[in-house]
């Protein structure tokens, strides 16, 4: 074959015309390497979305089976009304295998402000304030908490429709743009909140805009990116972080071999006395019931210990069997608790110092003698005597109707991954197991509000993508 170059050399008409078929034949050359480039690419990104789609339904299934695994966990503690244990072998909440997917369950530490690394556990939901039963003064002791939102949650939530100081009613919401009703009724999800008069992301969210108690890069750079926030290198969450709606006055049923419980406010006090006796001998139950005296009234179990003035070990020992009930309720069942509104109480072995500075008698010096008292003595935390340990007498009576050491009701916010770290998912859930079993009472996809593990689960994960290529 000659050369086309030889051609135009020799004959320079027909070699100008070969030359030009030979430019249009190496365009469609290149023309067809570019497509076979395109479709190289569009089959890769299919190859990848793919994979992504896999990892997706992978990390969706793993947060389905890690909700079934907090269930089974719940039920199956060993004392029933506490918390999970982290340090129990049988318990997982960081980087948990299932198949090619891995799960974790983002939690928070009560004795700690939160850090740059998230804290894998499930959360107590009677950590916190209930948003249908707290008062506005204990609302209003919330960070970033002004009255005006804190009567406005009161008016939202209660059955009338008289503005009480600073609230908002119906006419408030009758001229918002556009116009709907107050509730007049029980939130029945935090985010609800949004609906009240006053609401802002600020007030809600604060800096911690994707809710994982973890202070991300974003939360922490000023206003170079949403949300604005103050660059103090500490995260300062907005009030969704210290309440709940799905904490409820539950007591145990019985005591935990199954014995059943001695009602403090009984009017017989019978069971009272045989119980101390049997406990702490016949001498010690003379002098705790002449103590005591006949008739005797209490608020709350914290009360009766103080009044008692047993000894700390002595109360270990019978706390487990006490209950209350509320005065003389049991017998006109209605009529005076109407009277008096409704108390769920805090888990003062897990609340943190931003809610239990909400507590009526505590106040923020207490709070934050509490969470010291947890660190310095976590095996003395059994009963909620302890907490006669910290604050005055007055003090602790007062504050004994809000505080429990019991928890029956959690959240679960599992973070999944499917295969190589890919297909990003996280759901919560919140868990009722008041009744003996586990029920997930309220699931929500929260996916959108993007990455939530942390920047060092980020790069180990890449690492790992990258070793298994
Ligand atoms: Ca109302
Ligand atoms: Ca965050
Ligand atoms: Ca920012
Ligand atoms: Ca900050």
């Amino acid at each position: 074959m000659t050369s086309p170059c030889y051609l135009r050399y020799q004959t320079p008409d027909l070699g100008y015309r070969e030359a030009a078929v030979l430019i249009v034949v190496l365009w469609m050359c290149a023309g067809l390497v570019a497509l076979v480039l395109v479709f190289g690419q569009i089959v890769a990104l299919e190859y990848r979305s793919a994979d992504s789609t896999v990892a997706g339904i992978q990390a969706e299934q793993a947060a389905e089976s890690a909700i079934r695994y907090v269930c089974y966990t719940l039920e199956n503690l060993e004392t029933s009304g506490a918390m999970p244990d982290v340090d129990d072998a049988e318990y997982k909440a960081e980087a948990v295998f299932l198949g090619d997917a891995l799960f974790w369950l983002l939690g928070r530490d009560p004795n700690a402000r939160p850090g740059t690394m998230p804290i894998f556990s499930m959360v107590d939901e009677c950590s916190k304030l209930n948003l249908n039963t707290a008062t506005a003064e204990m609302l209003a002791n919330l960070p970033r908490m002004t009255p005006e939102f804190a009567a406005a949650i009161v008016d939202w939530r209660d059955t009338d429709s008289q503005v009480s100081e600073n609230g908002a009613e119906a006419e408030t919401y009758t001229l918002r743009k556009p116009a709907y009703r107050c509730k007049n009724g029980p939130f029945e999800t935090v985010l609800e909140l949004k609906m009240v008069y006053g609401a802002n992301d600020e007030i809600l969210f604060g800096e911690d805009t994707n809710l994982n108690g973890v202070l991300d890069p974003n939360e922490n750079d000023g206003e170079a990116s949403l949300p604005s926030d103050n660059q103090d290198g500490e995260l300062d969450p907005g009030i969704v972080e210290y309440l709940t709606v799905y904490s409820r006055n539950s007591q145990p049923a019985e005591t935990a071999d199954g014995g059943s419980l001695v009602d403090v406010n009984s009017k017989d006090q019978e069971n009272l006395r045989s119980l101390l006796r049997e406990t702490l001998g016949e001498n010690r139950a003379n002098d705790i019931v002449s103590q005591l005296g006949a008739g005797a009234e209490f608020r709350s179990i914290l009360e009766f210990y103080i009044r008692s003035k047993m000894t700390p070990d002595e109360f270990d020992k019978l706390a487990d069997s006490l209950t209350i009930s509320s005065g003389d309720s049991e017998s006109e069942s209605g009529a005076g608790s109407d009277m008096e509104a409704e108390i769920v109480p805090v888990n003062v072995n897990t609340a943190c110092e931003e809610v239990l500075t909400c507590i009526p008698g505590i106040g923020s010096s207490y709070a934050s003698a509490l969470v010291a008292y947890r660190l310095g003595h976590p095996k003395n935390l059994d009963s909620v005597a302890w907490v006669a340990q910290v604050l005055d007498e007055d003090a602790a009576i007062q504050a004994g109707p809000y505080l429990t050491t019991h928890t029956y009701q959690f959240s679960a916010d599992v973070a999944a991954v499917g295969q190589n770290g890919r297909g990003y998912r996280r759901i919560y859930y919140a868990l009722d197991i008041g009744d003996g079993q586990a029920k997930v009472v309220y699931r929500r996809d929260r996916t959108d509000l993007g990455w939530a593990l942390g920047r060092e689960i980020r790069s180990q994960l890449s690492e790992w993508r990258a070793s298994t290529k």
